[in-house]
C-alpha cells in the first residue's frame, strides 16, 4: 500500500507541484480546496481524476482553514501519513489591507490543523510552510538560528505558526517540521507576485497588449529559487527519523531591478522604456534583503538547488510568451511546467 498525504493549499503554486511529486512517488493525495465562486483548480486540472475513477490517486475535498470542525472531519476521513500545510493568505502586501483575515488563515489556521491532528488521534507527520518573511529586518545571510523580526501581518502570522508547530512537537511529541522557504517561483506563480507580474508583462508588451508596467520598490533583495525543487525539500523533511526545522534557499541574492532587467532582456525588451513607479505597490514596512544559508538542508537532507534567478527569469518569460501565443492563436493553454 502506498502512503497517503493531505495537502492544504493544493490549488496554489506549491500545492500543485507537491501533488505531482507525491503522486509520482505512489502516494494517494487528498487536497483541501476552499469554496470559490469561480474555478480555482486550474493548476491541478491536468492531474485531476474524476470521482468515478476507481484508480484515482488525487481526491479533492471542500474545507477551509478557518473551519476547525471541517479539518477534524477531514483528518478522520482521510487518515493521512503526512500532512502538508501550504494553505495561507500568502500575499505580503495584501496582508496590510487584511491583517485580521491573514492572522486567522495564515496564523490560527495552522493551530486549527494541529489541533485537528490531536483531536482526531491520527498518527501522522506535519510539514508547516514557514517563510523567510519571518526574518524580516534581520540582516542576511539568514539561517535556522537567526532571530525573527517580521515586518508585515503576514510575517507575524507565519512566526505564530512557526512557534505553534515547534510547540506541538515539544508538548505532544508530534512529528512536526518547519520548512523556512525563501522566495520560490515558477510559471505557476500567482500573477500578482513580482516575478510573475514581470514575466506576464514582458509577454503582453511583446504582443502589443500592454505598454506600461507599474511596480513599487525595485531595490529589495531576494533569494529566488525554482518551486518544483523546493517541494522536493518539503517531502525530504518528513522522511527524516527526527522532526526538525530547515532553511531552504539558493543563497544567491538579486534585486527586483536585476530580475526585471533579466526578464525584459529575455523577451528582447528594455525595461526602462516600459516600467513606471507606483507607490501603491510599496509596503508600509519593507523587507530589504533576504538571502538564505541552506547549509543544514544540504548536509542533512541532501538537498541542493540547481536553478537560480537569472535562469528562472528566462524560463518564466518563455512560459508566459508561449502561453500568450497559444491563447492568442485560440488554443486552450494548460500551464504544465
Ligand atoms: P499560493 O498563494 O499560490 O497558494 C496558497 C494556497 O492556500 C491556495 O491553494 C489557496 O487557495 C489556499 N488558501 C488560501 N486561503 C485559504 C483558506 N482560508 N483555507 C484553505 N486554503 C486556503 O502560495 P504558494 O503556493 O506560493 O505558497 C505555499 C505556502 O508556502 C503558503 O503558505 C505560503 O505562505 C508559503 N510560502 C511561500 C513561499 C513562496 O515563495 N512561494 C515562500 C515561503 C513560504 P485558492 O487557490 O483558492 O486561493
Ligand atoms: P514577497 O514577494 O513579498 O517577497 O513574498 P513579492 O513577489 O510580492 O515581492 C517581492 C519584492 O518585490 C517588491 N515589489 C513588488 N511586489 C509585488 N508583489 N508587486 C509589485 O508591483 C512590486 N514592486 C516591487 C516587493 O516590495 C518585495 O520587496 C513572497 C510570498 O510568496 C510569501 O508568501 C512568501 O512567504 C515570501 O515570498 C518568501
Amino acid at each position: 500500500m502506498g502512503k497517503t498525504a493531505l495537502i492544504t493549499g493544493v490549488t496554489g503554486q506549491d500545492g500543485s507541484y507537491l501533488a505531482e511529486l507525491l503522486m509520482a512517488k505512489g502516494y494517494t493525495v487528498h487536497g483541501l480546496v476552499r469554496r470559490s465562486s469561480s474555478f480555482n483548480t486550474e493548476r491541478i486540472d491536468h492531474i485531476y481524476q474524476g470521482p468515478q475513477d476507481p484508480a484515482r490517486t488525487l481526491v479533492l475535498h471542500h474545507a477551509d482553514l478557518t473551519d476547525g470542525v471541517a479539518l477534524v472531519n477531514l483528518l478522520r476521513e482521510t487518515r493521512p501519513d503526512e500532512v502538508y500545510n501550504l494553505g495561507a493568505q500568502s500575499h505580503v502586501r495584501v496582508s496590510f489591507d487584511a491583517p485580521l483575515y491573514t492572522g486567522d488563515v495564515t496564523g490560527l489556521g495552522t493551530v486549527r490543523l494541529l489541533e485537528a491532528i490531536r483531536a482526531s488521534g491520527v498518527d501522522t507527520r506535519i510539514y508547516q510552510a514557514s517563510s523567510s518573511e519571518m526574518f524580516g529586518a534581520a540582516p542576511p545571510p539568514q539561517h535556522e538560528r537567526t532571530p525573527f523580526h517580521p515586518r508585515s501581518p503576514y510575517g507575524c502570522a507565519k512566526v505564530f505558526s512557526y512557534w505553534s508547530t515547534v510547540n506541538y512537537r515539544e508538548a505532544y511529541g508530534l512529528f512536526a517540521v518547519n520548512g523556512i522557504l525563501f522566495n520560490h517561483e515558477s510559471p505557476r506563480r500567482g500573477e500578482t507576485f513580482v516575478t510573475r507580474k514581470i514575466s506576464r508583462a514582458v509577454a503582453r508588451i511583446r504582443a502589443g497588449l500592454q505598454d506600461r508596467l507599474y511596480l513599487g520598490n525595485l531595490d529589495a533583495v531576494r533569494d529566488w529559487g525554482y518551486a518544483p525543487e523546493y517541494v522536493e525539500a518539503m517531502w525530504r523533511m518528513l522522511q527524516r527519523d527526527e522532526p526538525d526545522d530547515y532553511v531552504v534557499a539558493t543563497g544567491v541574492p538579486a534585486t527586483v531591478r536585476d530580475f526585471l532587467e533579466a526578464a525584459f532582456a529575455a523577451g528582447g525588451l528594455d525595461w526602462a522604456e516600459h516600467v513606471r513607479f507606483d507607490p501603491k505597490y510599496e509596503r508600509p514596512s519593507e523587507v530589504d534583503a533576504l538571502v538564505g544559508d541552506a547549509t543544514k538542508a544540504r548536509e542533512l537532507l541532501g538537498w541542493q538547488p540547481s536553478v537560480h534567478w537569472k535562469e528562472l527569469a528566462g524560463l518564466m518569460v518563455e512560459a508566459d510568451v508561449a502561453a500568450l501565443d497559444a491563447e492568442l492563436s485560440g488554443a486552450r493553454v494548460r500551464i504544465d511546467r
